[in-house]
């Protein structure tokens, strides 16, 4: 059984999609930094950083990185469609997917604890670096849009595959979709596809209940 490190609401998202698609048996684990009443301490034991999502394997294999982890079952098991079988097109979308994990995912991570990024100790600085990066997230998702957009209803395949599943999901964070729907709309429109998706919509409920 394969164990996945989670949170409502968080990356962990994208990786239980991927899992349920290609119907590997696993559970989740409740687990994260903020969540104090969590399985921090388990979470810690096979990821020294903490973050979620994380997943470890029947074999007593980690997994980390939310990249990694949905490239990973889309290699080992092709049929479920989570990378196209294309070369071009899959070439593609792993370009997407380590885009959009090193530039976007991180750049979250850097807002939501910026105490880690600045020697700065004062709320005034430390909230330039918050607003810099903000803008940069943007500019990272336009140029998404602009590398990334292409005739596929949803960035790589007639379903939803591994880019569009992380795509919609580091989206919903920091303004990224009041933001694209006013600067690329195709793209806004996109993950709203792959949200409304009936293989997805369950998951994205879960864990957006309010929206
Ligand atoms: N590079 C990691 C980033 C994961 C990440 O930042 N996860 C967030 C939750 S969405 C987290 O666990 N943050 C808690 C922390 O950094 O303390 C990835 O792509 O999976």
């Amino acid at each position: 059984m394969w164990t996945l490190y989670g949170s409502q609401g968080s990356g962990s998202a994208a990786a239980e999609m991927a899992l349920q698609r290609c119907g590997v048996p696993f559970q989740v684990q409740r687990a994260s930094t903020w969540e104090a009443d969590s399985a921090q301490d388990e979470l810690r034991k096979v990821n020294s950083l903490g973050q979620i999502p994380t997943l470890t394997l029947g074999d007593g294999a980690v997994m980390t990185e939310s990249a990694a982890i949905l490239i990973q079952p889309g290699l080992e098991f092709p049929a479920a469609g989570l990378l196209p079988a294309d070369p071009a097109a899959r070439r593609r979308s792993l370009r997407g997917l380590v885009y959009s994990a090193a530039n976007c995912y991180a750049a979250i991570g850097i807002i939501d604890y910026s105490e880690r990024w600045t020697t700065a100790t004062g709320e005034a600085e430390r909230e330039h670096l918050r607003q810099g990066i903000h803008v940069r997230l943007h500019e990272c998702w336009s140029l998404f849009a602009d590398q990334f957009l292409s005739s596929s209803p949803f960035l790589d395949g007639a379903a939803p595959g591994a880019l569009g599943m992380l795509g919609a999901v580091v989206s919903r964070w920091s303004g990224t979709r009041a933001y694209l729907r006013q600067q690329r709309p195709a793209l806004a429109a996109l993950f709203d596809r792959v949200e409304q998706h009936p293989d997805l919509s369950p998951v994205f409920a879960r864990h957006w209940p309010a929206s």
